[in-house]
């Protein structure tokens, strides 16, 4: 077991366009992280299973209309909601592998228009990730992959625009990572980056908020 009593998890958040590979990729590493005996969840936002999360849901699958900046904030209160139970796993040891956070908030309103700080402010508060690795792959590649579901946003010209969103949102702590290589060479590389960051977090690196 590598649990050192008294020390925190890691807040690891995986970004990246539809079908960059976030979700296998999470599950890879919550695979390799488990079979070193960490303590380790994987979450996603948006969570759909809470009373907020339903009405997100509701709305991607075309199901209801809201304005721009009321959907924004459903999918920040959304994170809200679960803020509390991050820091107390996070405190308790658990490291939390999460599928997308508040910077696919900000790059898909924003590519709706919304303007960006705007859409940052809802999010100052809510526990700054210790690591974002950022799944590069240009949207034609993307779409190539095919299997978009049907849900809103999935469309091409609209990934666009959410790719250059995102480049807007890149600071120094990303760890910018190419999707379009083989699925074993994104692991491999993830997961150094990974274990640099959970020993980091275990050596005493105080939790932080958005955004710094
Ligand atoms: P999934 O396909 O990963 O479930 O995402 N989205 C997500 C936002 O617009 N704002 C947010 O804050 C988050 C977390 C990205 C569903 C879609 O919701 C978008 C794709």
């Amino acid at each position: 077991n590598n649990r050192k009593s008294n020390s925190r998890g890691a807040l690891i958040v995986l970004e990246g366009l539809d079908r960059s590979g976030k979700t296998s990729q999470s599950s890879r590493l919550h695979s390799y992280l488990e079979g070193l005996g960490y303590l380790v969840e994987s979450w996603h936002f948006p969570d759909r299973n809470t009373g907020v999360g339903h009405m997100i849901s509701s709305y991607l699958a075309n199901k209801s209309q809201l304005d721009d900046h009321a959907i924004h904030l459903l999918f920040s209160a959304n994170r809200w909601e679960k803020r509390s139970l991050m820091e107390t796993k996070l405190r308790s040891g658990t490291t939390l592998i999460v599928d997308r956070y508040s910077f696919s908030g900000v790059a898909f309103s924003s590519a709706k228009g919304l303007d960006i700080e705007w859409c940052k402010a809802p999010e100052v508060g809510l526990l700054a990730p210790d690591l974002v690795l950022y799944l590069d792959l240009p949207p034609e590649k993307a779409a190539e992959r095919g299997g978009y579901g049907g849900e809103r946003y999935e469309q091409l010209e609209f990934q666009k625009k959410v790719a250059h969103s995102y480049q807007l949102l890149h600071d120094p702590s990303w760890k910018i990572v190419d999707a379009g290589l083989p699925v074993e060479e994104v692991e491999k590389q993830l997961t150094e980056m990974v274990m640099d960051c959970v020993t980091t977090c275990r050596n005493g690196k105080a939790l932080s908020q958005l955004w710094s």
